[in-house]
This record gives structure tokens, sequence and C-alpha cells, in this order.
């Protein structure tokens, strides 16, 4: 019998992946949503580019090319009674949470989308962290966080923990966490959770602090269309290299923010898979919070327009590209060195953005190309509003 694997936010562009792959490895994988994602997708007209048939058609679906079971729990984290319930009835060896809101732009909509973000993500991981602690202490968590923790400090980005030299004495800390959004906020303030369960309450997790990730599919999700995965380019939900593909796709120009040089880590959703694999398998020990860098590749935005733009033209499209005005507030030109050793240590063989995957994505896209909603590329979310704006915010419905 395989490990007991529940897997939060099992819905999503990442956990549905996550699932297949883990159950298709003989784990015994449960998986947990509300749903709340389609609710956000309703709200704001957008939708995945992929037909996404229910979780429960996904899972039948699955079971019948797999020939494996995956058991689905619906109900939401923030919800106290049913994250215990959950935790008490599997007693999981591993975690996995996906479960948060986790786009940056749909957190600074307005307030009541950064504290519906915050309240989401903090209130639903303080739930894993009690659930665990008082119903199965030995399962190990292994946390979805994120590289923009970090923000993008004059120094070099260390791999969770900073050792800081003062008057000849020395401590190790958290490293410093100055976060562009506040939904990369509500990530920090998770990390500082979580390190507090490890420390005082003695729990097993480990912290993921991933990069953007890019791809339209994995091995598991190429194996049957109605086993996709939500794959986003609007500009709430989707990211940097996804969205540029679905832009030269259907010749609108790459929206590349400002200046351009704005340096993220990057990774391949497959190696998002293999990083969480890697991480399950390596348990933290009691009372330990590991911290990984969880990104392959460093790159400007500027840079990934122009491996778009030059596959693009190899493949016959024509990809401009547009230098808009930067919704977000952030440094267009900056330093940015973040060390991401420990999940290599482990033995993660990267698969590294190439001109052929470029030209996969580009091609997957092209298949779907009428179900583009070009209207959703842009919808202007600001990062700071326009005195305008902030009056009409104010005004009372
Ligand atoms: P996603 O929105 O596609 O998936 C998240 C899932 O969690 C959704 O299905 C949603 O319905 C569910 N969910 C949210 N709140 C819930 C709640 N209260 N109760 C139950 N279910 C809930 O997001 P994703 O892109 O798959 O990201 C997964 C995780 O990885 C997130 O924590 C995100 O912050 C992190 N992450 C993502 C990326 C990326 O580039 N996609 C990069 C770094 C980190
Ligand atoms: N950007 C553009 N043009 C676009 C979209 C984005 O120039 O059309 C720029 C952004 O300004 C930013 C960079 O590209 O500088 C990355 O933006 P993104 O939207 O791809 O990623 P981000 O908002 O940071 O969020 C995504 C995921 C989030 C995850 C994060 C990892 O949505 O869940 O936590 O990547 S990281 O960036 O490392 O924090």
């Amino acid at each position: 019998m395989g490990r007991r694997v529940l897997i939060l936010g099992g819905d999503g562009y990442l956990g549905w992946p996550t699932a297949m792959a883990f159950s298709r490895a003989g784990e015994r994988v449960t998986v947990v949503d509300n749903f709340a994602k389609r609710q956000w997708e309703a709200e704001l007209g957008v939708r995945p580019l992929f037909p996404i048939p229910t979780l429960h058609e996904r899972i039948r679906a699955w079971r019948e090319v797999s020939e494996n079971e995956i058991e689905l729990r619906v109900g939401d984290l923030t919800d106290y009674d049913f994250v215990e319930s959950i935790i008490d009835d599997i007693r999981p060896d591993t975690i996995v949470h996906f479960g948060e809101q986790p786009s940056a732009p749909y957190s600074m909509i307005d307030v009541r989308h950064a504290t519906y973000t915050q309240a989401n993500n903090v209130v639903g991981n303080l739930n894993v962290l009690f659930a665990i602690r008082d119903r199965s202490p030995d399962s190990h968590l292994v946390k979805l966080g994120t590289m923009g923790e970090y923000g993008t400090p004059d120094v070099d980005i260390e791999e969770g923990y900073l050792t800081v030299q003062q008057d000849g004495r020395s401590h190790t800390f958290l490293y410093p966490k100055t976060p562009g959004s506040m939904y990369h906020l509500s990530k920090v303030h998770d990390s500082h959770n979580i390190h507090f369960a490890t420390r005082i309450w003695g729990l097993r997790a480990t912290d993921l602090n991933q990069g953007v990730v890019y791809g339209v599919e994995t091995d598991e999700s190429s194996l049957d269309p109605r086993l996709a995965t939500s794959f986003h380019y609007d500009e709430v939900f989707g990211t940097a290299l996804n969205r540029f593909c679905v832009q030269s796709v259907v010749g609108h120009p790459l929206t590349v923010y400002g200046k351009g040089g704005q340096t993220r880590g990057y990774l391949n959703i497959r190696d998002t898979m293999a990083c969480v694999r890697l991480a399950a398998d390596h348990p933290a020990d009691p009372g330990e919070l590991r911290v990984y860098n969880q990104f392959t590749e460093q790159f400007t935005v500027l840079e990934l327009a122009e491996r778009v733009q030059a596959a693009g033209a190899v493949m016959g499209l024509r990809v401009e590209i547009a230098h808009t005005r930067n919704p977000r507030k952030e440094l267009e030109t900056h330093y940015y060195n973040a060390k991401h050793t420990k999940l290599l240590e482990l033995g993660l063989t990267p698969r590294l953005l190439s001109d052929e995957l470029i030209d996969t994505m580009l091609a997957r896209i092209q298949e779907h190309a009428a179900r583009i909603d070009s209207a959703t590329l842009i919808q202007d979310v600001r990062w700071v509003p326009s005195p305008q704006a902030r009056a009409t915010e104010r005004t009372p419905a």
C-alpha cells in the first residue's frame, strides 16, 4: 500500500496534476476543494483555456484511464470542523497544501479582495496546522509558498534562512520578506505561522517557495482531454509566460509591463510535480521547517517575451512586444540572485525552458484558439488606483 496523501486545492492548475501524479505512483490520494476558483472565474468572467469538467467527472475519467482511485472531499479549508474531520479520518502521511487564492492581481482589486485573500489563505492554513497538531501530529505538511515572499532585495536571496552576525553574536532567522502584493503577503503570514507550529508544537513541515509556473500539460493530463489542467491566460489568473504564449496565438502584442527588467524564478509545471514529490519523499523531522526555493531558472519578463517572439516567428506568427504601462508597483530593473540548490541536491533534474517547449505550448494553445477570449487579456487591476478610482471605491453602494 502506498502512502496516504491529502492534496488540498485538488481542483486547481497545480493540485489536479499533482493528484494524478501521486495516484499513478501508487499513493492513496484524497483531494479536497471547495471550488472557490470556479466562483472567482465566474465573478470576473474568465475561464481556463481548456474545457474543464467537474472534479467529480475528472476523477471518474482518471479511474477509467489509469484504473486508479482518487477520493474526493468537498469542503472549505476555512471551516475548522471540516478540516479536522478529514485529517482525523485520513491521518495522512503527507499533506500537500495548494488550496489558497493564488493571484496577486485578484488580491489587489480592492479591500474586499485583499481581506478575502488573506482570510482565506491564512485561516485555511492555520486550520490545517491546528488539525495536524491535534489529530495527526506525525503528518508532514508540504506547503506551497512563493518566491515572491522575498521580494527583490538588493542582496542575494538565501534558501529560507539568513544568519545575522551582530556585535560578535549570531542568530539564524527566517529570511526577511518584502513582498509586493496582498496575496504574496498572505504567504509570508503562512510561513511565519508554519515556522511557529514547527518550533512550538514540534510539527514537521516543508515550505516550497515556488517561482512562477509555466506549461500547459503534464505526463498525466495529456493522457485524455478530460484530464486537462486549468490553464489561465487572463490578466488576473494567468502567469507571464502562459499569457505571452496565448497572446502570440491571437496576435495580441505581448504585454511586457514597463521596462520588463523584472526578474523572477520560473519553472515548468512538470518540475512542480517533481519537486513536490521530492519534498514528500524527504519529510522534515519533527520540529523542523525545511524551506526550498522551488524554481529552475531566472528570467526578466522581457527575456521571456523575446523567447516567445522568436519561437512564434519560426511557426509563422508575427509577434509584437508592447511595453505597456505597469499596473503593478514593482522595480523594473533590479538585482536578483536567488539561491536554489536544495531540490537539486535531492535529485531534481530540471526541464529548462527550451524553444521546443515553447513550440509545444503554442501548438497546444492553437488547437483551442477558438476558446480564447481576448477581452480578458487586459483587466487593468492597478496596485495604486488613481485618485478618481479611490473616490469611487469610497462611494457607498
Ligand atoms: P489554483 O487557483 O488553480 O488552485 C487552488 C485551488 O485551491 C483551487 O481549486 C481553489 O478552488 C482551491 N481553494 C482555494 N481556497 C480554498 C479553500 N478555502 N478551501 C478549499 N479549497 C480552496 O492555483 P494554482 O496556480 O494551482 O496554485 C496552487 C498553489 O501554488 C497556491 O497556493 C499558489 O499560491 C501556489 N503557487 C502557484 C504558482 C503558479 O505559478 N501557479 C507559483 C507559486 C506558488
Ligand atoms: N508581468 C508582465 N506582463 C504580464 C504579466 C506579468 O510584465 O502580462 C510581470 C509582472 O509584472 C511580474 C512578473 O511578470 O513582474 C511575474 O508576474 P506573474 O503574473 O507571472 O506572476 P505573479 O503575479 O508573481 O504570481 C504568480 C502566481 C502566484 C505565485 C507567483 C510566484 O500567480 O501564485 O505565487 O507567480 S512568484 O512570482 O515567484 O512570487
